[in-house]
């Protein structure tokens, strides 16, 4: 049997799955590692773990397979040396220390040319700015840069030996010139970045690989404008395949290059979505997930006016702003922690909502989603993101959607499909589809009302 293997370097671990050619999932395995929090608003992780964690998986899926596919968390800075040592712990993608750097671009880029040239705004979890934060707090480290890699790319020199990135992760650079599909020579100039410190680019077939959205998405059927691509991960994502490359005007989406040659798509990013449940998880003692979700179960939609605002890592989508916090509103004495569950999963959906209407207003109009990640296991959570926005959302027979889309992407590098559409077309099945409740639905659009002034409520009390 051939056997495929996708990999995802995720933010709480690796997932590897290994499929055969028709998409039946053969094997499954998944190590955790931690993540390191230095201080508020960091985010580091020693590309060690993922390595270390990569080849236990493998050797736990223990097949013989005909591909590998990779992909991972976007943006991410690894740093290496001449020798292709590691110089410090890799940055993050929700890692926010870098509000001046990204002044600094859109001061010397400018911020129109920039949004031509990549097609992006500059955000704290990019990696361009990552870099400049480098240059100007920790110069010796700088000084010995001779390469730069993105989490997945750095387990790909650890697997094969070769320096390589997937255009799709290369959109998140901010380096990258997005409608052309290559580094950008006229924003490396500008921002005084060598250009020899990247590694080549390439069309994700041909590699079998891309950044984890992009895989994500592939892994769930969107391989082309129709349904979105929902996702409950540690981040929570709303992603559309574009019919042709669409920078918004203000760039208050992320536009990328997407996994399939020649196409691209638009996303809101929110850094904290099952990362959000994750948190509530931890502060209340670890108690048995299934219980806390079978309590939050228990309240009716709208928590009796309990609001979360799920921005406990800053905020990227919609309003990019490093230093934004998180908060529950509107506690009474009758909430008990089933009610701060409810609010949780509720805050998140709100907080998928304000990406779903930003893409509305680049004419996205969709009439279904696709849901992935982790969050999408709880059936409570999935109907309650369907009402808040208005869409059904069909689950998928696998819902690591990136590790699944990574092992398409090493199919089609390998020629076992193809292309990106016939491997979609060979292996992605929908399972279920959870419709919106026209009950909740009426609670949350004015829940959806209300959630939209506790942000610029809240902004007030940070100075
Ligand atoms: C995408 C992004 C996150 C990470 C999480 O822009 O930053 O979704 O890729 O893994």
């Amino acid at each position: 049997m051939t056997v495929l293997v996708g990999i995802d370097v995720g933010t709480s671990g690796v997932k590897a799955l290994a499929l055969s050619e028709t998409g039946e999932i053969v094997g499954r395995a998944e190590r955790e590692y931690p993540l390191s929090i230095p201080r508020p608003g960091w985010a580091e992780q020693d590309p060690e773990d993922w390595w270390r964690a990569t080849e236990a998986a493998l050797a736990d899926l223990d097949v013989e397979p005909a591909s590998i596919g990779l992909s991972g968390q976007m943006h991410g800075l690894v740093t290496l040396d001449e020798r292709e040592q590691v110089l410090r712990p890799a940055i993050l993608w929700n890692d926010q220390r870098t509000a001046a750097e990204c002044a600094e671009i859109e001061e010397r880029v400018g911020l129109e040319r920039l949004i031509q040239l990549t097609g992006n705004r500059a955000l704290t979890g990019f990696t361009a700015p990552k870099l400049l934060w480098l240059r100007n707090h920790e110069p010796d480290t700088y000084a010995r840069i001779k390469h730069v890699l993105l989490p997945k790319d750095y387990v790909r020199l650890r697997l094969t030996g070769e320096r390589a990135i997937d255009v799709a992760d290369a959109s998140g650079t901010l380096l990258f010139d997005v409608a052309n599909r290559r580094w950008s020579d006229e924003v490396l100039d500008a921002l005084e970045l060598p250009a020899e410190w990247l590694p080549p680019a390439h069309e994700c077939t041909a590699i079998g690989a891309a950044g984890d959205q992009a895989a994500g998405a592939l892994g769930v059927g969107v391989d082309r404008p129709g349904p979105l691509s929902v996702v409950l991960g540690t981040s929570g994502v709303v992603f559309a395949a574009l019919p042709e490359y669409r920078p918004e005007p203000e760039a208050r989406l992320h536009v990328f290059c997407h996994a399939v040659p020649g196409t691209w798509h638009a996303m809101g990013v929110m850094l904290s979505a099952a990362g959000s449940l994750q948190w509530l998880h931890d502060a209340l003692g670890n108690p048995r997930r299934e219980q806390l979700l079978a309590e939050a179960e228990s309240w009716e939609p709208g928590t009796e006016g309990l609001f979360f605002q799920p921005y406990l890592q800053g905020e990227r989508t919609p309003h990019a702003d490093p230093d934004a916090r998180g908060a529950f509103v509107g506690l009474t004495l009758r909430h008990d922690r089933g009610a701060l569950t409810r609010a949780v999963l509720e805050g998140v959906a709100y907080g998928l909502r304000d990406s779903l209407e930003l893409l509305g207003v680049l004419g996205v109009e969709a009439e279904v989603g696709r849901v992935s990640g982790g969050g999408a296991r709880s059936e409570l959570w999935v109907r309650i993101v369907a009402s808040v926005l208005g869409l059904p959302l069909e689950r998928t027979s696998a819902d690591e959607g990136a590790a699944y889309g990574a092992a398409l992407l090493g199919g089609v590098a390998q020629g076992v499909f193809a292309d990106a559409h016939e491997a979609v077309e060979a292996c992605v099945r929908v399972s279920d589809r959870i419709e919106p409740d026209p009950g909740w639905q009426a609670v949350y659009e004015e829940g959806y009302t209300r959630y939209r002034v506790l942000y610029p409520a809240l902004r007030m009390l940070q100075g």
